[in-house]
């Protein structure tokens, strides 16, 4: 079937379009304070379908998905709740801009706990495929 030759040609050649990728915010340093977030998520491709992961000792930060404006001024919102667990998979499923924030005592406000991203759609297929033959 032709369109299963190019999924297959294409998730062969370009692996990062065609499966989702896992991001550990921060990495190896996790979502805590201190840490320069923008820096983190500087020239990474983050595209529908990928995940993020925040990682924390549970109970000593949180996770709040947010607007601009609460990015801005690092408010909570009022009705939602926090993601907790420690090991908190938010799956990026709408393309545009997603600011998170952590709740916890000053953490955004005072140390920078705070992570903005800008979420791609899938890129457009390449117009010329590559020949199976
Ligand atoms: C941002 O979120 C806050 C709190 O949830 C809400 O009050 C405000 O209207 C939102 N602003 C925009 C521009 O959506
Ligand atoms: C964290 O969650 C991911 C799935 O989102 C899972 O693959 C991983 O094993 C979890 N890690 C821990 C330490 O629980
Ligand atoms: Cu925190």
């Amino acid at each position: 079937m032709a369109s299963r030759s190019v999924f297959i040609v294409l998730a062969v050649l370009f692996p990062t379009v065609a499966f989702a990728t896992d991001f550990i915010v921060g990495d190896e340093g996790g979502w805590t304070i201190n840490f320069d977030y923008q820096t983190w998520a500087m020239g990474k491709n983050f595209m529908v379908g990928d995940k993020l992961i925040f990682q924390y000792p549970k109970g000593v930060h949180n996770v709040f998905k947010v607007n601009g404006t609460g990015f801005q001024y690092c408010t909570k919102p009022p009705l939602k709740e926090a993601l907790t667990t420690g090991n908190d998979t938010i799956v990026l499923s709408t393309p545009g801009q997603k600011w998170y924030i952590c709740g916890v005592a000053q953490h955004c406000a005072l140390a920078g706990q705070k992570l903005a991203i800008t979420v791609n759609s899938m890129a457009p297929a390449p117009s010329v495929y590559p020949s199976m033959t």
